[in-house]
């Protein structure tokens, strides 16, 4: 029986915003003008060539402006207004929970649509598609501006990794929706709810490394399966 109650964690990868044609990184879609997005989602890249990385996330932000939340995104943003223990965790940075209308997010690997300096404090929202200047400067220092997102080898906001921990060990029913779970310590969120007694229900028309630990599957795109298991759910069926 299930317990509408206890708390519940969605935790979603890029695959959440794929139906709102927002292209994911390991699917076809992860490759912008040869190169593969991950090899250019790096403090190496950034470093070896600013105007190239940034040419990427310029284009990317064109992507998801004109994108809008999928049924998935307005499903969970409803979950959020409906069970009195909630919580959101996301990898992805392309503000489309927010835009959805989810209130409290945590952004395990930041936001496109933040600009922050690479030498001083400055940091701002910044949502100018095009950007009028590539590589942008910091108006306070005139170094580099970068965004603020997280790239490999790079640590998470301690902050917000550590309210994802919490939420995911206290977590009664874990859904983890389009996400390939390759990239840590996003992917042992789910294992670690697990091990602290949750139910895990994966939302994913492939396999991922955490198929074999889920209790049950979604197998499909989330913007059609998961409004209709929030509708089953909230009959208790
Ligand atoms: C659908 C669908 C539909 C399609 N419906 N689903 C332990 C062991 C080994 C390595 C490490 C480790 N700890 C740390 C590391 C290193 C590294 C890591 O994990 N490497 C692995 C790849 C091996 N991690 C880090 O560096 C992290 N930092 C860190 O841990 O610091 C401490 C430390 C450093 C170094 C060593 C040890 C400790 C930082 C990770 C930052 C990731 N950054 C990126 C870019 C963000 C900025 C940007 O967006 O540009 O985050 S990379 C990229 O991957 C992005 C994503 O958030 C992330 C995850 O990808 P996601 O969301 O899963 O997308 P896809 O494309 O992979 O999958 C999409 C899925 O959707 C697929 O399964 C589809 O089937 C599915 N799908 N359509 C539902 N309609
Ligand atoms: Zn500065």
């Amino acid at each position: 029986m299930l317990d509408l109650t206890a708390p519940v964690v969605v935790l979603t990868g890029a695959g959440v915003s794929a139906e709102s044609g927002v292209p994911t990184f390991r699917g076809t879609g992860g490759l912008w003008r040869d190169y593969r997005a991950t090899d250019l989602a790096t403090p190496q890249a950034f470093r070896r060539d600013p105007r190239l990385v940034w040419e990427f996330y310029d284009w990317r932000r064109d992507v998801i402006a004109a994108c809008e939340p999928n049924p998935a995104h307005h499903t969970i943003a409803l979950m959020e207004q409906t069970l009195p223990d909630f919580t959101l965790i996301t990898q992805n940075v392309d503000g489309l929970h927010q835009r959805a209308g989810s209130q409290n997010v945590l952004t395990l690997h930041g936001d496109i649509w933040i600009v922050r300096c690479t030498t001083c404090d400055y940091r701002s929202q910044d949502h100018r598609v095009p950007l009028p200047e590539i590589p942008p400067r910091c108006p306070r220092c005139e170094s580099l501006l970068r965004p603020d997102v997280v790239w490999f080898g790079e640590t998470l906001d301690a902050d917000v990794l550590q309210r994802a921990w919490t939420a995911a060990s206290r977590a009664g029913l874990m859904l983890v929706v389009g996400t390939s779970a390759l990239v840590q310590p996003a992917a042992s969120l789910p294992l670690l709810a697990q091990e602290n007694g949750a139910m895990l229900i994966e939302v994913n028309p492939d396999e991922t490394p955490l198929s074999p630990y889920a209790n049950q599957h979604l197998r499909g795109p989330a913007g059609e399966l998961l409004p209709d298991w929030w509708g089953r759910f909230q009959a208790g069926k």
